[in-house]
C-alpha cells in the first residue's frame, strides 16, 4: 500500500489511516514525515491516534530493577554499564527475593500501575536464575497485573520458560539505527538485538522494543531505528521511546541535549509508522514539562512509565502525574 498522506492528511482519510500497517518503509519517506512543519505531523499524528487508540487513555507502566549495576557490556548511556572508567557510583546488586518484588509490584498496583516491568543488568541471565524468574512472574501475574521482563538476551529455552511462566511482554531495545549503533555499544550486536526479539515473538511473547534519543545521533538515526522497528515482521506491541538520561560518569554524560521539539517528532512518527503499537514516552520525564508531555501525547503517546524510580534514575512522582492527567483530562488505562 503507498502513504496516503505525506504532506497535510485529506479530509475523511481515517478509514485509510486505520488500514495503514505497512512493514516496507523507506527512509527517504521517514525523513519526509520528520521534515514535515510541526502542526502538519502533529495533525497526522492524532489522526492516526484516534483512529485506533482512545486519544484520552494513557496506559501506567511501572519499573523494578530487579538485579543493579555491574553489567559487562558497555552501552555508552547506561549508568549501570561496569566498564565506564568514571563510574557512575551505583552500588551492585544481586538478583532480588522473589517476595520482595512481589511486595513492590502490589505497591505499584494500588499506586494505579497496571504492567509490572522487571528489569535486570545481564547480558544474559543465568540458568540458575531461571526458578526465580519463573516465579517472579507467576507472583506478579496473581496479582492481576500484566507482566515484563528486560533481562537482555535469551536462549530459545529461556524464552519457552518464560512464556510458560505467562510473561506477557519482554523488553528487549534495538536502541538507535543500525548504523549509530557502533559507536554506543561494542559488546553486542545490532542482529544479535534482532535475533532475541526474533525468538520472544516466536515464542508468542509480546514484544517490546524501541530505543533511546538525544545520543548525539543524527535525525537519519532516529528514522532509521523507527524503520527498524516498523519493518519487522509484526510491530513491536510496545515502542518506548527514551529520551537519553544523562547521567555523571558515563561517556554520553555530557552529550548535547537534543530539541524538546524533535523528540516529539520523534513519538508522532513512530505513531504513524506503526499505528496500532503503545508508544511510550519512556525515560526522561523527569526533565520535561507539563507542556511538553502534553505535546507528546497529541503526537500519540499511549503509555508512560509511572513510578517515582525508573531502574536506576527518578521518574516523577504519582501525584504529580495524576495532577498532569486530571489537568488534560486523561484517564490511566
Ligand atoms: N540489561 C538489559 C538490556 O539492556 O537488554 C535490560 C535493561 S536496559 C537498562 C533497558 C533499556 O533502557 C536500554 O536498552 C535503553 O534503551 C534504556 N536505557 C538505559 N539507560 C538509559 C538512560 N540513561 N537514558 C535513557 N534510556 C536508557
Ligand atoms: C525502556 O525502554 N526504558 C526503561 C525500560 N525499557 C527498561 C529503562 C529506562 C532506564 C532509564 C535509566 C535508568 O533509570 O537507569
Ligand atoms: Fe547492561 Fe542493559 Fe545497561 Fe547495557 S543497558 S549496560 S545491557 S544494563
Amino acid at each position: 500500500m503507498t502513504m496516503t498522506s505525506l504532506s497535510a492528511p485529506q479530509a475523511g482519510s481515517e478509514p485509510t489511516l486505520r488500514t495503514l500497517t505497512r512493514h516496507d518503509w523507506q527512509q527517504n519517506e521517514i525523513l519526509a514525515l520528520f521534515d514535515l512543519p510541526l502542526m502538519d505531523l502533529l495533525f497526522q499524528a492524532q489522526q492516526v491516534h484516534r483512529a485506533h487508540h482512545d486519544p484520552n487513555k494513557v496506559q501506567l507502566s511501572q519499573l523494578i530493577s530487579i538485579k543493579t549495576g555491574g553489567c559487562a557490556e558497555d552501552c555508552a548511556y547506561c549508568s549501570q554499564a561496569a566498564s565506564h572508567k568514571k563510574g557512575t557510583g551505583l552500588t551492585a546488586t544481586k538478583l532480588m527475593e522473589v517476595g520482595r518484588v512481589i511486595a513492590a509490584a502490589k505497591r505499584a498496583k494500588a499506586g494505579g500501575a497496571s504492567r509490572y516491568c522487571m528489569g535486570a543488568a545481564w547480558t544474559s541471565p543465568k540458568d540458575r536464575d531461571m526458578d526465580t524468574l519463573v516465579a517472579m512472574v507467576e507472583g506478579v501475574k496473581e496479582l492481576g497485573m500484566e507482566t515484563c521482563m528486560t533481562l537482555g538476551m535469551l536462549s530459545e529455552q529461556q524464552t519457552a520458560q518464560l512464556k510458560d511462566a505467562g510473561l506477557d511482554y519482554y523488553n528487549h531495545n534495538v536502541d538507535t539505527s543500525e548504523e549509530f549503533y557502533g559507536q554506543v555499544i561494542t559488546t553486542r550486536t545490532y542482529q544479535e538485538r534482532l535475533d532475541t526479539l526474533a525468538r520472544v515473538r516466536g515464542a508468542g511473547i509480546n514484544v517490546c522494543s524501541g530505543g533511546i534519543v538525544g545520543m548525539g545521533e543524527e535525525r537519519a538515526d532516529r528514522a532509521g531505528m523507527l524503520r527498524t522497528l516498523a519493518n519487522l515482521p509484526h510491530h513491536p506491541e510496545s515502542v518506548p521511546i527514551n529520551m537519553l538520561v544523562a547521567v555523571p560518569g558515563t561517556p554520553l554524560e555530557n552529550v548535547e541535549k537534543l530539541d524538546p521539539f524533535e523528540f516529539v517528532r520523534t513519538i508522532a512518527v513512530a505513531r504513524i509508522m506503526m499505528p496500532g503499537s503503545e508508544v511510550r514516552l519512556s525515560a526522561g520525564r523527569q526533565g520535561m514539562s507539563e507542556e511538553l508531555q502534553a505535546m507528546c501525547f497529541f503526537a500519540g503517546a499511549s503509555s508512560i512509565f509511572y513510578g517515582e524510580q525508573l531502574l536506576t534514575t527518578p521518574n516523577p512522582e504519582n501525584n504529580k502525574d495524576l495532577a498532569l492527567f486530571k489537568k488534560l483530562g486523561l484517564t490511566a488505562a
